[in-house]
């Protein structure tokens, strides 16, 4: 499932799910010759969407796959086939006919194919999740960076107009919201059209108009509307509106919710009152399934953290799916959604190199259009712990966030930071994340104090004081199972002390507006036997978890829970 709830009443719409043929191209050869000609046999059938490193003798395989699946249709269709994620390099061809490229991972795209013929198509994707200097993540990253198809394969029919892109943007004074509805209709068709067109609120109708697209064209139409009253979205009290596009032969349904983000006295506000973050980082991951991670954990991932009294989850640290994001919106959710530039190990050429600068670019922008209609998304994160210290550094964050703000205004833009007391990109950013180990990999946990005198008193200097400030990471490593009377490195114990301690520190500190703990459940590790990096991940994981991969609670969860039960009791 791609979503909580339908999207289309009219459309036709199909998942490709399930078993396709698959074969591993360690040589790349298949890129010169076909990979139908050349590999007549699959190497094994594999279910998508999934990752291939979950399957046996595949668990390290990284490079170029081919995947095949043959699709039916009925009749002579316009078909759309949306890829919603599928990792690195991804290249499409349908009988033998090559139809696009796509870089990335955790966006969709999409391929129209107008006229379909009536029979069996085979369809081919050959994927690359080959990592290197270039790529985002680049080949130095803290987690394991599957390959694979790991959200689903849509195929839809199109009528000769369809809509091709509908959103919902608002301006609320109050409880009353000025909207503006925006459509574009396009056309497969050969001569000009007209079409009804109406817009709906549930079933209720809310605006009527006509539409005319011409041959092969396509239409953009506004619709501006005022309304008073809405009911909004809150903190722990989620309100949504679905609307629904439809015109004769198409529709869509978006699902908002209304509120107002804004910051004040180092605190997020929503609708006017300050809200204080008691949240974690969440990887998208899980042992059996890596990246393609199924809709029914999700709903498990989310009572384990609304059992632990969070508000908030940071999206650690990639776009999640559409599915987690309904979820939170359900909820009452907070989240904090980025890109995967992962920066600890990020050298300063490759933040200069237009090919990544341009990566990162679409990654964001993907992003947004993907999130666009979430109330729960309120922090759009352009990356995480690049040298911050940089002009270069400066240079390209600035075009990110240009590039953001030229999208939405009605969120907040943030990054995470290592670099606190040397960061030059304080000034860019709406509220700033600092990432920090005290009592793991730096000196004892009381060493946030002094650190955070001295990063008030820079921002300060800086002009960027009043900015609220989120600790987005800390935390320590602890084996589930092993506790004692002792608080040894790598135990339960420590990484419960750790926790509890910095906690406590950042609750007592007025300019920090919240916390992400690092982080909720144990993550696969990037470890390579002959790697120099990440040697001190035991078992192959970061076991920085709060609960672990099969998302056992470990002593920090009980210390959490009692934590934020009770700062969430104080708040309210
Ligand atoms: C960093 C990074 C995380 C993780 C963490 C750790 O802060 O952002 O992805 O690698 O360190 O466990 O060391």
């Amino acid at each position: 499932m791609i979503r909580t709830f339908q999207e289309h009443q009219i459309r036709k719409t199909t998942l490709l799910d399930g078993p396709w043929d698959f074969v591993r191209d360690p040589e790349n050869t298949g890129l010169r010759n076909k990979w139908f000609e050349r590999f007549p046999h699959a190497e094994k059938s594999l279910y998508v969407p999934s990752c291939w490193n979950n399957e046996l003798h595949l668990f390290d395989y990284e490079g170029v796959a081919w995947y095949k699946k043959t699709m039916r249709t009925e009749d002579t269709q316009h078909a759309r086939i949306i890829f919603h994620a599928i990792l690195g390099h991804a290249d499409v061809y349908l009988d033998g006919q090559h139809l696009g490229y796509h870089y990335g991972g955790y966006t969709p795209f999409a391929i129209i194919i107008p006229s379909l013929s009536k029979g069996d198509h085979e369809l081919v994707v050959r994927t690359d999740s080959k990592l290197d200097r270039l790529t985002i993540p680049t080949e130095h990253v803290d987690w394991f960076h599957y390959g694979g198809i790991i959200r689903s394969v849509e195929l839809q029919f199109l009528p000769d107009l369809y809509i091709d892109k509908f959103t919902i943007g608002y301006e609320l004074a109050g409880a009353d919201v000025d909207m503006k509805v925006q459509v574009r209709i396009s056309s497969l068709s050969q001569t000009d059209l007209t079409t009804a067109f109406t817009l709906t609120d549930e079933d209720q109708e809310i605006y009527s108009g006509q539409i005319q697209v011409g041959a092969g064209q396509s239409t953009n139409y506004e619709v501006n509307l005022h309304r008073k009253n809405v009911r909004l979205w809150d903190v722990g009290k989620p309100e949504l509106y679905s609307f629904r596009a439809c015109i004769e032969q198409d529709d869509k349904i978006e699902r908002i919710g209304f509120r107002k983000i804004e910051t004040g006295h180092h605190r997020i506000h929503i609708n006017g009152s300050p809200v204080y973050l008691r949240g974690i980082n969440r990887h998208e991951e899980h042992p059996e399934w890596g990246f393609a991670f199924p809709p029914k954990l999700m709903q498990k991932d989310l009572d384990i953290i609304l059992e632990m009294g969070c508000n908030t989850v940071r999206g650690s640290h990639y776009p999640q799916s559409p599915y987690w994001l309904d979820l939170l919106d359900e909820n009452g959710i907070i989240f904090w959604s980025e890109i995967p530039i992962w920066g600890a190990m990020l050298p300063n050429e490759t933040v200069c190199e237009p090919l990544f600068q341009e990566r990162a670019l679409t990654m964001m922008e993907e992003m947004v259009v993907m999130h666009q209609h979430h109330p729960s998304v309120v922090f759009w994160s352009v990356h995480n712990e690049i040298d911050s210290r940089t002009q270069d550094a400066y240079e390209m964050t600035k075009r990110m966030v240009e590039l953001v703000k030229s999208l939405d205004t009605s969120r907040l833009i943030t990054y995470a930071t290592m670099h606190p007391l040397e960061d030059v990109l304080l000034p860019l950013f709406d509220v700033i994340g600092i990432n920090k180990y005290y009592g793991w990999y730096e000196g004892q946990v009381d060493g946030f104090k002094n650190m955070l005198q001295q990063f008030h008193a820079r921002a300060e200097l800086l002009g960027a004081g009043d900015k609220p400030v989120l600790m987005t990471e800390f935390g320590g490593a602890g084996i589930f199972g092993d506790v004692g009377w002792e608080p040894r490195l790598f135990s339960e114990d420590y990484q419960a002390h750790i926790v509890t301690e910095a906690l406590g520190i950042f609750r007592d500190d007025p300019k920090i507006g919240g916390t992400y703990i690092w982080q909720f459940a144990d993550i696969r590790g990037d470890l390579k036997s002959n790697g120099r990096h990440f040697r001190d991940r035991a078992r192959s994981f970061n076991n920085k978890g709060l609960v672990n991969e099969y998302r056992k609670p470990k002593q920090s969860f009980r210390e959490v829970r009692r934590i934020y039960r009770s700062w969430s009791e104080q708040d309210s």
